[in-house]
């Protein structure tokens, strides 16, 4: 059985290093301990081959044997077939941590992307912003009072806290946590232990290894 394949860009732009989504996968595969390789398909150049996997152009998406998954929500799901210690296997636990799963992609991802784009875009005054501001402010007020009350989003760890604490943590780049200290200390658990920090610092030096390439 050959090992699974996580396909990422081969270069991107400082903004987004150590942001890109093939981490949701990485940090799953090593919190299982399932053997992987990242494999990576031109950034500059979305061919068809790419959009064979991956129909918006877009990474991550991931490989086993004939199977070939895109949308990392989907691939963690995937992921988490494989592996108790992503997503348990009582029937109640399991139905939480996917709740909490498509939360984060749903609920709170919808929010916070648009939400960094103005960051990034150094557009945060006038009415847009602000009610922009203000439906992230609302979304976080209520998960602050969910994570008062628990470690993780569906008992043990699981894949719900991937997908949740790696929209937040751009967040938190921001400093857009700072209201909500239950929410802020869940991301730095989530973030500090040792399978994110793995692959956070291979995701920035392997691109840090491709500017010197190019
Ligand atoms: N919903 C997709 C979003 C994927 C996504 O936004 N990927 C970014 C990298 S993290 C990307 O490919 N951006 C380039 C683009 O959208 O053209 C998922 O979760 O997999």
């Amino acid at each position: 059985m050959s090992d699974i394949t996580v396909v990422t860009y081969d270069w991107v732009p400082e903004l987004p290093r150590g942001h890109v989504r093939d981490i949701r996968l990485c940090w799953a595969l090593e919190e299982a301990g399932l053997p992987y390789r990242v494999a990576t398909t031109p950034f500059h150049d979305r061919g068809a081959e790419h959009l064979s996997h991956q129909p918006f152009g877009q990474v991550p998406w991931l490989i086993d044997g004939d199977i070939s998954v895109f949308e990392s929500g989907a691939c963690l799901l995937y992921l988490g077939e494989k592996s108790e210690k992503l997503l348990p296997t009582g029937k109640q636990a399991r139905r939480e941590a996917i709740e909490w799963l498509i939360a984060g992609l749903n609920s709170m991802e919808m929010v916070t992307v648009p939400w960094t784009i103005h960051h990034f875009a150094n557009d945060r005054t006038g009415p847009a912003w602000e009610r922009m501001d203000g439906w992230l402010a609302a979304r976080l007020a209520h998960l602050e009072r969910v994570m008062a009350g628990r470690e993780w989003l569906a008992g043990a760890f699981s894949i719900a806290d991937i997908l949740m604490a790696d929209a937040l943590r751009l967040v938190d780049r921001f400093d857009g946590l700072k209201n909500v200290p239950a929410t802020r200390a869940y991301v730095a658990r989530a973030t500090s232990r040792p399978a994110f920090i793995k692959v956070r610092d291979e995701q920035i030096a392997r691109y840090k290894a491709a500017d010197a390439a190019r």
